[in-house]
This record gives structure tokens, C-alpha cells and sequence, in this order.
């Protein structure tokens, strides 16, 4: 594990949200597309596809971009994709809450809540019954966890033993509910506790994740049948759009900052300098690197063509 990486594909993804909340309200719109961004949340994405090799699949959910980049995705792609642009990885047609690009892997980012966790529990029957040494990973949210779709997927992929890792990205809340007005047990685990093995981990400790989801991903190859991993987090931006949702409707400014405190980023960084692992200096660098990646991609957006309009019926079934 080389953790200095670890804590740069984080750092990554929070410039990129960042860049993107900085440039989505602007005068010309430049993105139509609802965005949900996964600040707070990249220590669950990067310790997973971490374990992840490129001919691995993720399915992912309408909060995409972390699953996206962390899985290797293209990061000119993805922005060209946000800006409906033809040089996107879907072609400009999906853009943030439909991701899709064989190169990296990202099978499927879906809007369909749960709808992602019974699809890439097929797919993992379809790259078991072709014998191919691949894990699917599926990832889904604390509200996700409550389609009964979901139990189902998670019965059948063990039924059959398929090369999966469901994993359970509990933020605590779905949109705007809290957990204590959803469900009579809020203790996720405990749901699929009888079906197969579950490992809880704090989801903001990178280091944890790595650990539980390498346990959980080796497993899976080896034929030993899927795990379910429920990363505890918090999403440190509103449900969608730019905000941090301290108006008065769904959370106090001060359970944000307790969590702003608790970030995953921030606690690396800590862990990295007392221990003499790197120094801020070096860890500047990084971020110059970052920042000039992502003008690139948003000039790369910016100039590439629209979809041509004749094209407007392509690739369309049903
Ligand atoms: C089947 C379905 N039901 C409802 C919605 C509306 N919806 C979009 S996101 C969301 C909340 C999902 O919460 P969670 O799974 O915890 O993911 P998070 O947004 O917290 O990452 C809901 C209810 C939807 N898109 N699809
Ligand atoms: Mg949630």
C-alpha cells in the first residue's frame, strides 16, 4: 500500500468537485447536468478501486465522479462528458450521473437509486458463467440499502457464490431523512448480517477501507463469494447542487464541522507529516499538479465540439 498515493487520488477527486462547484453556476451554464458531489466521501472510493485491477468493473450511483476517477477514469473525458461534449465518455448523451467507459472499467453509473446493485450482480453472474478472473464492485448508498432489490441482489450473488463486493457507502442520510426517520433498525449491517460476510469500517479512515475492501476483493477472486463492506461517512456538500445544506434543513453548521474535522483527507495529511512520511512542501507540489490537470480538462471541455445533431438518434434501442 502506498499510502502518499493514497492521499493524492483523494486530493484529486476534492479539486476536481471543488473546480467543478466553482464553474457550475456561472453565466453561460456551460453544464446541464445535476450534479452530486462526493466530497467527505474519497476515502471509500480510492480504498476500494485501490484493490481494483483495470479489468475489474465498478457500477456506480448518481454520486459518480469519486467511483469514476478512482477506477481510473480519464479526467478530460469525464469533464467533456459534464459539458455534454462528443469527446465525453459517454459522447456528451449521460453526462455526471451516467458515466461509462470500458478503457477504466466504470461499467455503469446509474440515477436509478439501487438501481446499479441488481445490474452489476448479473454482471458478475455473466464473468463467472465466461470463467474470467474479474470482481465486480457495486457501490450504493445507506438509502439505496433499503430497495428491496438490494437484499435480493445480495441473496442471489451468494446463492451463486459471484465474484463481487457490494459496498455500502452509508453517508447517513438520503437526500434530506436521517436514518432515525427511515428505518426501525438503522444498523445496516445487521440486515444482511445472516446472508453473507460484512465487514463495517470507518469510511473515512483510507487506510481501514484499503484493508477491508483487499480482504473482500481477494476473496471474491479467489471464488470464495462476495462481502458486503458498510463504509461509515458523510457527505460534506448538499445532496445535490454546490451548497452544504446548513440552511436550516436538514443539518446543523455544527455537525458539519465536526465532520469537516473528521475528514478523511485532513486526517491523512495529519498522519503523513507527524510521521515524517512526506512534508507540506512536497504535498504543495502535488496539489500545483492537480490544478493544472484539471485547467487542462476544463480547456479540453471547453473547445471540444457538441454532438452533431444527426447523430441525435445514435446508439438508441427501444
Ligand atoms: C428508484 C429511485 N427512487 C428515488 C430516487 C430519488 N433519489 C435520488 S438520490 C436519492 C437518495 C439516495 O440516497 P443514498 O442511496 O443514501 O445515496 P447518497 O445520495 O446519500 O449518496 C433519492 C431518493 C431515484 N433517483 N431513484
Ligand atoms: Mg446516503
Amino acid at each position: 500500500m502506498d499510502i502518499l498515493s493514497l492521499y493524492t487520488a483523494m486530493k484529486r477527486i476534492r479539486m476536481v468537485e471543488a473546480a467543478i462547484a466553482d464553474n457550475y453556476n456561472n453565466e453561460i451554464r456551460e453544464m446541464h447536468t445535476p450534479i452530486h458531489l462526493y466530497d467527505g466521501q474519497e476515502a471509500v472510493a480510492v480504498g476500494v478501486c485501490s484493490n481494483l485491477i483495470k479489468e475489474d468493473f465498478v457500477f456506480s450511483n448518481h454520486r459518480s465522479h469519486g467511483h469514476y476517477l478512482a477506477k481510473g477514469g480519464n479526467l478530460n473525458k469525464m469533464m467533456a462528458e459534464l459539458h455534454n461534449k462528443k469527446t465525453g465518455c459517454c459522447k456528451g448523451r449521460g453526462a455526471s450521473m451516467h458515466l461509462m467507459d470500458k478503457n477504466c472499467g466504470v461499467a455503469l453509473t446509474s440515477s436509478i437509486v439501487a438501481g446499479n446493485v441488481s445490474i452489476g450482480t448479473g454482471y458478475a453472474l455473466a464473468e463467472q458463467m465466461k470463467n474470467r478472473n474479474t470482481v465486480v464492485v457495486v457501490f450504493f448508498g445507506d438509502g439505496a440499502s433499503e430497495e428491496g432489490s438490494v437484499y435480493e441482489s445480495i441473496c442471489f450473488a451468494q446463492l451463486k457464490k459471484l465474484p463481487i463486493v457490494f459496498v455500502c457507502e452509508n453517508n447517513l442520510y438520503s437526500i434530506a431523512t436521517p436514518m432515525d426517520r427511515r428505518e426501525p433498525n438503522e444498523d445496516i449491517s445487521s440486515k444482511f448480517q445472516t446472508v453473507l460476510p460484512i465487514q463495517k469500517v470507518n469510511g473515512n479512515d483510507v487506510i481501514d477501507v484499503y484493508e477491508a475492501s483487499q480482504t473482500a476483493v481477494n476473496a471474491a477472486r479467489k471464488g470464495e463469494g462476495p462481502r458486503l463492506l458498510e463504509c461509515m461517512t458523510y457527505r460534506l456538500r448538499d445532496h445535490h447542487n454546490i451548497g452544504n445544506g446548513i440552511d436550516g434543513r436538514f443539518r446543523t453548521e455544527q455537525e458539519l464541522k465536526n465532520w469537516e474535522n473528521n475528514c478523511p483527507i485532513k486526517k491523512l495529511k495529519r498522519k503523513l507529516i507527524l510521521e515524517d512520511l512526506v512534508d507540506e512542501k512536497q504535498l504543495e507540489e502535488e496539489d500545483k499538479k492537480i490544478a493544472q490537470e484539471i485547467e487542462a480538462a476544463f480547456v479540453y471541455a471547453r473547445e471540444s465540439a457538441c454532438p452533431d445533431a444527426d447523430e441525435l438518434f445514435n446508439g438508441l434501442w427501444g
